[in-house]
């Protein structure tokens, strides 16, 4: 699809629908924000890092306690992971607990992956958010 979307942007010949598909998929794509993060490019409050994963606050905190959990490769969402990405996504729940842990969330924390449009996902890199520090409720908005 991504080659196909290439050829038709490059070469002007395209349906509406065909183009309004491949827009989509250029920005569920495209490096984000946060890639500028995994490269220091843009600064962030660093929790954790390793060589394949990557914990920061979240600049804009709905918890007292909000950071997110990403992978240096890029996958745009949930759903778009591979079987054989099983590893890293394991490790990112894994590294979730550790800076949890370090961050002293002793009487529970929630975790939350938005994915796609209606998870309200805005930034297509995928992340785990972990938040703390306050009782939360159910059911999410
Ligand atoms: O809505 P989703 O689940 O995609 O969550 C994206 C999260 O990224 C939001 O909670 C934002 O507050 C967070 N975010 C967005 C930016 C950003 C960030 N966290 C840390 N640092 C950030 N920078 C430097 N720039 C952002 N645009």
């Amino acid at each position: 699809m991504a080659a196909f979307c290439k050829r038709i942007m490059t070469r002007g010949i395209f349906s509406l629908g065909k183009l309004q598909q491949c827009k989509a998929l250029a920005s569920e794509s495209s490096p984000t924000i946060f890639s500028k993060i995994i490269s220091k490019e843009i600064p962030a409050d660093i929790l954790y890092e390793d060589d394949q994963s990557l914990a920061f606050k979240d600049v804009n905190p709905v918890a007292p306690t909000h950071f997110l959990v990403i992978p240096k490769r890029q996958i745009p969402m949930l759903s778009q992971a591979k079987q054989s990405d099983s590893q890293l996504l394991g490790h990112l729940l894994s590294v979730a607990r550790e800076v949890a842990d370090k961050e002293g969330l002793t009487d529970g924390y929630r975790v939350v992956i938005n994915n796609g449009k209606q998870g309200c996902q805005s930034v297509y890199h995928l992340h785990i958010h972990v938040l703390g520090g306050r009782q939360m409720t159910w059911p999410p908005g």
